[in-house]
């Protein structure tokens, strides 16, 4: 039997916080709001843009971007390094407030995330006041805007909550679903990236309407694979769950050493030792459980902490070689401690990511973030 056709339409909702960091920071520094704002690296170490406020948005600059040529484009720019830490916290709290109304709250990145409110008795089950209700005590407790979109999926649910920002907040009702997917752009379909938006509109699709006309044998035999899901999603249909993920955990072995390390070579020798013990405490990983980023965290005699992270899935020396030798780039001096570690991931999580990946333009959300997550905002 097809499970779609019985169990009730969904409400999901999609909550991703408005210019996050830069949110929080301006939060903490009253100062600072109303003036264009970046989070991130400097220019003087070559740093990217992590994210930038409204008022900054206005002159072109954006995530991703070198912070010298966001300077470029707006010579008012305040910028300012990324607190990971504070982030972190606000995250928590926020997430806290998310699993008051459902445990089904799937936890996308920092500021972002993914309820099923389907079965919520809060707000006489109304999904619509249970996001005006979460919008509203986000504000108070944690001092920031989340917009949100309300929908019967993931897919619209996520289209819903940046299609208002900032302070936005969209719903699209089922009755409104195939009206709102046939204007869309293709672009816009999950798991579309650039590469796949260009094949598609050589074969003349440009809208979702466009794809739907199309019957699903044709989709099949012009995108293989990709063109069941196309049909599905340019129909509005999308049927993936929203998968509770517990808190991230993360494996780390560190070393402070009796005498300082002088210099990279000899920071080397005793990171291979640091990466063999934590594949050593990688063993006890639950089947269900998988290495999704990696980390390498140096102090520095002067007791400067420098931390640096990427995207992987494995626990190879010579990535962490990489991540030494660029967080040993920013200070040069001897070492006195050395941190090697993992964040862990469920694996289903990935296993999702993967599905719907349609090469390195329909990259992972966790990957595309990883340019400026290190906390410096260095480019990889
Ligand atoms: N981030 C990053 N590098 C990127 C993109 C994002 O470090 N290339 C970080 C900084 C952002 C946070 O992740 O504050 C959340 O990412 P979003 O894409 O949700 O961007 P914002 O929340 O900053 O802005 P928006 O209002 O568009 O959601
Ligand atoms: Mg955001």
């Amino acid at each position: 039997m097809n499970t779609a056709l019985v169990s009730p339409i969904r409400k999901i909702i999609h909550c991703d916080c408005d210019c996050f960091y830069a949110a929080i920071e301006m939060r903490d520094d009253p100062s600072l709001r109303g003036k264009p704002l970046a989070v991130g690296g400097t220019p003087e170490q070559r740093g990217v843009v992590a994210t930038c406020n409204y008022e900054a948005r206005k002159f072109g600059v954006h995530s991703a971007m070198p912070t010298v040529q966001a300077l470029r484009r707006c010579p008012d720019l305040v910028v300012i390094r990324p607190a990971m830490e504070k982030y972190r916290v606000a995250s928590r709290r926020i997430l806290s407030i998310y699993r008051d109304y459902t445990d089904l709250v799937e936890p996308l990145s920092l500021d972002e995330a993914y309820l099923d409110v389907t079965h919520s008795n809060a707000h006489d089950s109304s999904a619509t006041r249970i996001a005006k209700d979460i919008k509203a005590r986000v504000y108070e407790d944690v001092g920031i805007r989340v917009s949100a979109g309300v929908a019967p999926n993931k897919f619209l649910a996520k289209i819903a909550s940046d299609w208002n920002k900032p302070d936005g907040l969209l719903v699209i009702l089922p009755e409104a679903v195939s009206g709102f997917v046939a204007a869309l752009p293709v672009e816009k379909l999950f798991g579309v990236g650039t590469v796949t938006a260009a094949r598609l509109r050589r074969a003349g699709l440009k809208t979702c309407a466009d794809v739907a006309a199309r019957s699903r044998l044709e989709l099949r035999t012009l995108f293989g694979v990709l063109g069941d899901r196309l049909f599905e999603l340019s129909c509005g249909i999308d049927r993936r769950e929203v998968t509770p993920v517990l808190e991230r955990k993360s494996l780390s072995v560190e070393e402070t050493y009796v005498r300082d390390l002088a210099n990279l070579a000899a920071c080397k020798s005793e990171l291979l030792a640091l990466v063999a013990r934590l594949g050593h405490q990688a063993r006890k990983l639950g089947e269900d459980e998988a290495i999704e980023r990696i980390f390498v965290k140096i102090r520095f005699d002067n007791f400067r902490k420098t931390t640096v992270e990427r995207h992987a899935t494995e626990l190879d020396a010579a990535r962490f070689v990489q991540l030494l030798e660029e967080g040993f780039a920013r200070a040069q001096r001897p070492v006195r401690l050395l941190g090697v570690g993992a964040r862990i991931a469920p694996n289903r999580l990935r296993g999702q990511m993967a599905l719907f990946s349609d090469g390195p333009d329909g990259a992972s959300p966790i990957e595309e973030r990883t340019p400026a997550q290190s906390s410096h905002g260095n480019p990889t």
